[in-house]
């Protein structure tokens, strides 16, 4: 009876041992996936740093980051009257750029809406048109284009029916997106943001500054789905060549 008994058991120790041998050589799977994380480290170390010009228009106001950092912003402070201006920012860096900007349309408050208690009330507009040449080659290597990527963070007023009201900041009702924790790095997933919207000249009725440089017909004007409601978007664009 006993050496019947010893058989199964036997088994069972061999089938133990192959679970085993199959669970311990899982944890070795992971390997692979370190593999992405030296290429995102290589891309911005290898070949010689560049230097490059950003060319920017922006109603009203922006901050550019290249690889995760801040390079310049809009000189002109938002909440000069008429802030219009073109910027040229010069930086250097190393191939593929993750362009990443900030973009504000002012306002004067949460309620969206700017000139606020005079006959002017109303709902100011944005857009804006970038451009970023590589100085080595002389080359535009990157413009605003539909392929941009947005995330509106600022968007008021969301009932226009209270443009008239005596008291907009009160009437106004705003949404307010967090922005994502580590946005402007190369790594993040920007793939739930929206594509940009092209706009025209009339549209967007770009003001000084904007005809003292000269656009690439590649630079777009662009913004989110709405000039005006739209107040403050976070954009991301790469650049994988010179
Ligand atoms: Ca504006
Ligand atoms: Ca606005």
């Amino acid at each position: 009876m006993k050496r019947v008994l010893l058989v199964p058991l036997l088994l069972v120790a061999a089938c133990s041992a192959d679970a085993a041998v199959t669970t311990t050589s899982a944890p070795a799977a992971p390997a692979p996936t370190t593999a992405p994380a030296p290429a995102t480290t290589d891309s911005s170390a290898v070949g010689a740093p560049v230097t490059f010009t950003a060319q920017v228009w922006a109603d009203n106001w922006f901050s550019l980051y290249v690889n995760g950092e801040l390079v310049g912003e809009d000189s002109v402070p938002i909440t000069t009257e008429r802030s219009f201006n073109a910027e040229t920012i010069t930086f250097t860096a190393t191939y593929p750029l993750t362009i990443a900007m900030v973009t504000k349309d002012f306002k004067q408050d949460e309620s969206g809406l700017e000139y606020i208690g005079t006959d002017r009330q109303q709902m100011g507009d944005g857009g804006f048109i970038a451009q970023i040449t590589d100085t080595s080659t002389g080359k535009v290597v990157a413009t605003t284009t539909t392929g941009w990527r947005g995330l509106v963070v600022h968007r008021a007023p969301l009932n226009a029916d209270c443009l008239s009201s005596a008291d907009p900041s009160t009437d106004c009702q705003h949404e307010i997106t967090p922005e994502p924790t580590d946005w402007t790095s190369p790594t993040f997933d920007d793939s739930a943001w929206t594509a940009a919207i092209q706009y025209t000249a009339a549209e967007v009725g770009p003001k000084d500054g904007y005809d003292t440089i000269t656009w690439s017909p590649a630079a777009e004007l662009i913004w989110s789905g709405d000039l005006k409601i739209d107040n403050t978007i976070l954009w991301r664009a790469t650049v994988t060549a010179g």
